[in-house]
């Protein structure tokens, strides 16, 4: 009885202290959706369990190890016993309820992050190597940035062109596959503003690492605003730093999120596709032995239908879509980055 009146003190203390500390420890991103909330609460609930138990079975373990450890004088055995069928029932039947208990808790919060609302917005994300772009069948607009109004739910539509990825917002608390061939859907409804970054989840190859997509929330002003920018129909007033653009700079941002720094670099080497650094001006020879000297009719054409010219050493891997992603304003920038890199 001593015994068991130890072990419970032990348990008991043991499990207050570690309790406390996995709850006053903030080890989570901020919350910036309405199903963050849901998820984080049932995350929270499962951490609780799994202290306790880790508490049960070592406390119990590491209290018998030393409570009945062999004393020096004492050579006898143990006492032999078989079976405790109470004792077997009971774990047996609680771990089962409980595990039943967080599979019901599972599918009630699975429902609920995953009902429809009815005003909800689509969008198809496509993930390859190594980029993200999302076309917004509702407006008819594609963009490399996920920018979305605040409150609004969200459905996206997750694809692959060519490998899996793993669509992951970590304070959305939301990350799912992109599986080629496959739709895959999932709802969600931001409810902070600010910036955020889509990550890939899933290791996809060489620039895995670089597999970034910029996440504005904004007003559902400020959206109206853009989309009607992206759509080259905004009549509003002039954003003041909206003047005095940087090609450059603008054409870095847009080879960023645009993933086009994934395969080339800027430095002179060689990656997936040859380097930027002293393109403008070169001689390239392509495969079938041809040369061209690079100019900005060459570097409009790479972009917008890059099989028209491959490169000799190099493969036609590049993505055949940024003509319909970018304006040819955007393209105009990229290519006067790409000038800069002398
Ligand atoms: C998946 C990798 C990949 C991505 C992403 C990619 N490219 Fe490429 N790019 C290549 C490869 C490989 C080549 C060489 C073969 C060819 O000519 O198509 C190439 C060739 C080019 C060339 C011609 C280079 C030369 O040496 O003549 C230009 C210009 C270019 N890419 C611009 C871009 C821009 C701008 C973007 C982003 C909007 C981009 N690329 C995104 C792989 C990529
Ligand atoms: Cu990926």
């Amino acid at each position: 009885m001593k015994h068991a009146r130890n072990v419970i003190i032990l348990i008991v203390v043991g499990s207050a202290v570690l309790l406390f500390g996995v709850n006053v420890m903030d080890l989570a991103p901020i919350v910036a959706s309405a199903e963050a909330q849901q998820v984080d609460w049932l995350f929270g609930l499962h951490m609780n369990v799994i202290a306790f138990l880790y508490v049960l079975v070592n406390g119990i373990m590491l209290y018998s190890v030393f409570a009945f450890r062999r004393k020096p004088d004492d050579d006898s055995e143990g006492a032999y016993f078989h079976g405790n069928t109470k004792l077997e029932i009971a774990w047996t039947i609680i771990p089962l309820i409980t595990v039943l208990f967080f599979a019901f808790l599972g599918s009630v919060v699975l429902r609920n992050v995953s009902l429809a609302a009815p005003n909800s917005m689509d969008v198809t994300v496509t993930g390859r190597q190594w980029s993200w772009t999302f076309e917004y069948p509702e407006y008819g607009i594609v963009s490399t940035e996920l920018n979305l109004p605040v409150g609004r739910q969200v459905n996206f539509k997750l694809q692959s062109e060519d490998v899996i990825h793993s669509f992951w917002v970590p304070e959305w608390r939301l990350k799912h596959d992109t599986v080629p061939g496959q739709d895959k859907y999932i709802r969600l409804t931001p409810s902070e503003e600010g910036v955020f970054k889509v990550r890939c989840a899933e290791m996809c190859g060489t620039s895995h690492a670089y597999m970034l997509a910029t996440i504005n929330v904004m007003s559902q002003e400020d959206f109206d605003i853009w989309v009607q920018k992206k759509l080259g129909v905004y009549e509003g007033p002039e954003g003041g730093e909206e003047g005095e653009v940087d090609p450059v700079a603008e054409g870095f941002a847009l080879s960023q999120s645009g993933g086009c720094l994934a395969c080339h670099s800027v430095d002179g080497s060689p990656l997936v596709g040859p380097t930027w650094k002293g393109l403008y001006g070169k001689t390239e020879t392509l495969t079938d032995g041809s040369t061209v000297v690079v100019d900005e009719a060459y570097l409009y054409e790479s972009i917008v239908d890059p099989s028209a010219s491959i490169i000799q050493g190099y493969a036609d891997v590049m993505p055949k879509n940024f003509g319909d992603i970018f304006s040819d304003q955007e393209i105009g920038y990229i290519i006067e980055y790409i000038k800069s890199l002398q």
